[in-house]
């Protein structure tokens, strides 16, 4: 049996580096068979270091052919390589070190590293991939000025990338083409990028707001070229929503995108040089869904912003994650609000927060944004670091204010431009520019878990007092048993007969601005705590946590009266929709006591006249009646279960009881809406038609899901779609509601028309992988083995592997364990091909505890798993975890 944590590194450890790498010149030899890499690292010793220590450079999988020292070739007894290190005892305080070494990009599966995908070659460096190329100090922490020079056969790869300008680019005797590219700004190893490829481009300009023409080029296969324009837009507006939202403005003359179909991410930042999933890149209607296009323009923003929030100014050791990740994901997510509908945006995160970030703080793998102790960093990039990083960040946004935000963000950025730094530096700029101080606040970086607020209160009509107490409290998680209060901005206000109240709190001064205002930011940081609302006509109803300002679990004992006046009548539009979510939370749980109890599923009216209100209320965006028509998913019904409770059967007949009374009871509302809302015209991802679609489809959902004589309607619809969101729609309603008769035709239809496109096959994929019918399990098996379906490439694994596990529980969880022993046979594949996605993929199975009568079917193929031989450290780190 190993160590419990073999190899763990803790923040604790940290010590600054004994070497720093002034420049660093790389030659690439791209050849047939093998890759040569040569280095020339200027290296000087820290003066902070005292006496002579030895040099580590990181280094793995590579093959190396010779290290020389200011030209002095070594002999072998001058250093030592290990299996991840390259050991050189004698080092000059300054001096130029050389490595050569062969590397194989072609056998590389773990897409980290320099490795093929199709015809071309790129790289994935973050986070320590780059000692898959040379050997190096491959920590953010040593900052070096990079000057790369690639040579390559013309014919195969015409097109040579790197970061920064192009420098020089010549044919060689040989006829191998050179090129060459210096980047002016220090980076870490990290953000180095390269490319080699048969590709074509778009080119767009962008003129900075301090003048500097700006070439943008987004390069692709030649196939791809008409699908950029989205992209390309949508660089555009980041860049100038930079400048006027962060004072942020661009560093360099070009800014170039790659698009490569095989990538474990969804895009990487490199400097000047993003590469990118096709899938987060490439648009066309036919190949990409409404959401898809909002997911490119959000994460062609999260890259473009990471040039400051990131690369500018980047993290001092992995533990720091969240500084760059959280922040820019804070950036991203404003970005977004302001092209669109902030309310909309806000939904969509909190859901996914919730579903994705407070289950993983309840489970095994749980850890602080910032953690303390890692066995393989790529195992934390996650939803807490993430998502919760960026409700983080959020929180010191609606603390300081927009304006001492923006000056805490200007000090920190000019401060720390050019270094490596920590959250703790991000903090000390945002308390020096906005004198507010964040000692106590600085918890949420520390502590894992999600806090939970209980809310009680006390209406006193005589003395018009209304009274609400706080309290606070966070479950144990692994390595913190015990949790000290945090800081938790609750944004709030009261509504009353005739709409929200003005409030005046007891204690509080009153100036113009909080004058019977109708809406206050309460700080809970103790405990417990109390406030008193004076000059209160009426009892109210308070709308709490309004935009969700704080990433907590409120527990408040709302009446459903209450929850449908907050639907209907709040000012805030995120407490509307998560009232309407409550109440079907409340709906949906009572039909699941009543099936259980074996009486007949009776749905309460009330939550029918708030959907049918909703339906009918022309005046309401149809984007945000769709949000809240969305019934919660059965993943976040069972994390709100609890551990040892869930029980996914019970859950999937309550939601769906539920569903059917809405699309019986209301089918008159809903069809007036699925045919008023027909989008006519040419497909745009406008707002507009997004709302439209999203609304209408819901209805669609919602009508052939009660009747079957609906089914024809999405038939029809699957026929005449001119565009992937409405056609998938309709697919996925046939294959969920209908029978085989009514899938099996427009599957194969679906495949037959656009197999040539691997992104469309790729929904195609995810929607098999979903069907609620029993013989899903065999489908994706024989799916597995489709001419359509690849091991070796990750979207088609989370489309179709992950899509089973993640999105369709029913099955999943099926009894008698075939579920989990599908996902554990494809993680065992996967572990040698790909540890990463292997390690990602497990997270359904971490979950064990959660499951009623599962646990012991889920445990045994995490059993079965850690006694595999040659686990990587990814996957052993999540099963170690995941049994303790
Ligand atoms: N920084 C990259 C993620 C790299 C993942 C390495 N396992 C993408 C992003 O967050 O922008
Ligand atoms: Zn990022």
């Amino acid at each position: 049996m190993r160590d419990a944590t073999p190899g763990a590194i803790y923040l604790a450890d940290y010590r600054a580096p004994d070497f720093l790498i002034n420049r660093t010149e790389l030659h690439f030899h791209l050849g047939e068979e093998e890759t040569i890499v040569t280095s020339r690292l200027h290296l000087l010793r820290s003066c902070e270091v005292d006496g002579t220590p030895p040099l580590v450079l990181n280094g793995q999988d590579m093959e190396l052919l010779q290290v020389s020292i200011d030209n002095e070739p070594l002999a072998p007894e001058a250093f030592e390589v290990n299996d991840d290190t390259l050991v050189i005892a004698d080092v000059p305080e300054q001096c130029v070190l050389s490595c050569r070494t062969r590397i194989r990009p072609q056998d590389n599966t773990s897409l980290e590293g320099l490795y093929r995908s199709h015809s071309m070659y790129c790289t994935q460096c973050e986070a320590e991939g780059f000692r898959k190329i040379t050997y190096y100090l491959d920590r953010p922490d040593v900052m070096s000025v990079f000057t790369v020079t690639i040579e390559a056969d013309p014919d195969q790869f015409p097109v040579l990338l790197s970061n920064g300008n192009l420098f020089a680019s010549t044919t060689l005797d040989n006829g191998l083409q050179q090129v060459t590219w210096h980047d002016p700004f220090p980076k870490p190893s990290y953000l180095f990028a390269l490319v080699a490829g048969d590709l074509e481009h778009v080119e767009d300009t962008f003129t900075t707001a301090g003048g500097r023409e700006v070439t943008l080029r987004i390069y692709v296969e030649p196939k791809d070229l008409g699908k950029c324009a989205h992209a390309m837009d949508s660089l555009k507006r980041s860049m100038r929503w930079d400048e006027e939202v962060f004072g942020r403005e661009y560093d360099l003359d070009i800014f170039n995108v790659v698009a490569v179909d095989d990538f474990n991410m969804g895009a990487m930042e490199n400097k000047s040089l993003n590469i990118f999933n096709t899938s987060c890149v490439l648009c066309d209607p036919d190949i990409t869904t409404d959401q898809g296009y909002q997911r490119v323009e959000s994460i062609v923003a999260h890259e473009y912003f990471h040039n400051w929030s990131g690369n500018r100014v980047t993290c001092r050791d992995w533990f720091q994650l969240s500084l760059k990740e959280g922040f820019t994901v804070f950036r991203d997510a404003e970005f977004s609000a302001d092209m669109g509908s902030r309310t909309v945006k806000r939904v969509e995160d909190v859901s996914l927060l919730r579903t994705a970030q407070f289950t993983e703080d309840a489970g095994p793998m749980a850890h602080p944004v910032r953690p303390d102790s890692y066995i393989e960093i790529n195992n934390f990039y996650t939803a807490t670091v993430y998502e919760k990083g960026a409700e983080v960040v959020r929180m010191i946004h609606t603390l300081l204010g927009p304006e001492r935000f923006r000056s805490g963000s200007d000090l920190y950025f000019q401060r720390h431009d050019g270094q490596a730094v920590t959250c703790e530096d991000f903090l000390c700029a945002m308390e020096d520019a906005s004198g507010v101080d964040l000692t106590q606040f600085r918890r949420w970086y520390a502590q894992a878990g999600t806090p939970q607020l209980r809310v009680r209160d006390r209406y006193d009509a005589d003395a018009r007092t209304y009274t609400l107490e706080f309290s606070q409290s966070c479950p144990p998680t692994p390595g913190q048993p015990q949790k000290q209060p945090v800081v938790i901005p609750c944004a709030m206000g009261l509504l009353g007969d005739a709409g929200n109240l003005p409030l005046r709190l007891r204690g509080e001064p009153v100036d113009a601005e909080t004058a019977d205002n109708t809406h206050r930011v309460l700080i809970i940081d103790q405990p417990s705590q109390e406030f008193v609302f004076e000059n209160v006509a009426e009892r109210p109803v308070p709308s709490l946590l309004r935009g969700f300002s704080a990433p907590v679990r409120l527990d408040y004992p709302y009446s459903r009266e209450a929850l449908c006046q907050l639907m209907s009548r709040d000012d805030d539009g995120f407490v509307r929709w998560d009232s309407a979510q409550t109440l079907a939370v409340q709906v949906i749980s009572e039909v699941q006591e009543q099936l259980a109890t074996g009486q007949a599923a009776s749905v309460d009216d009330m939550l029918l006249a708030a959907c049918a209100q909703l339906l009918e209320d022309a005046t309401l965006d149809p984007a945000m009646v769709a949000e809240m028509l969305t019934l919660p998913s059965e993943n976040y019904l069972a994390e709100l279960a609890g551990e040892g409770a869930a029980d996914v059967e019970a859950i999937h007949a309550a939601r769906r009881a539920v569903q059917q009374a809405i699309g019986r009871e209301l089918a008159g509302p809903l069809l007036a809406r699925y045919r008023e809302l027909e989008v006519t015209g040419d497909y745009a991802p406008s707002g507009e038609q997004i709302a439209a679609r999203s609304l209408r489809n819901l209805c669609l959902g919602y009508l052939a899901g009660a009747d079957a004589q609906h089914l024809a309607l999405a038939a029809g619809q699957f026929a005449a779609a001119d565009n992937l969101t409405d056609r998938l729609a309709a697919l996925r309603v046939l294959a969920c509601h209908g029978s085989e008769a009514d899938w099996q035709q427009p599957l194969s239809r679906f495949y037959s028309d656009w197999q040539h496109e691997a992104l469309a096959v790729n929904h195609w994929l995810t929607t098999q992988a979903m069907m609620p019918d029993a013989g899903v399990i065999a489908r994706v098996r024989e799916l597995m083995q489709h001419p359509a379906f690849d091991l070796r490439n990750p979207n088609k694994v989370r489309s179709l592997v992950g899509g089973f596990a993640g999105h369709n529980p029913l099955n999943f969880h099926r009894a008698d364990g075939e579920g989990y022993r599908l996902l554990r046979e494809a993680v065992a594949e996967l572990n040698g091909i790909n540890p990463q996605i292997a390690a990602r993929l497990l997270a359904p199975l971490t979950r064990w505890r959660y499951y009623r009568g599962r646990a012991d079917l889920m445990r045994a193929e995490l059993e079965k798993l850690a006694g595999m031989e040659d686990l990587s450290p990814d996957v052993y780190e999540v099963v170690t975890k995941s049994l303790q």
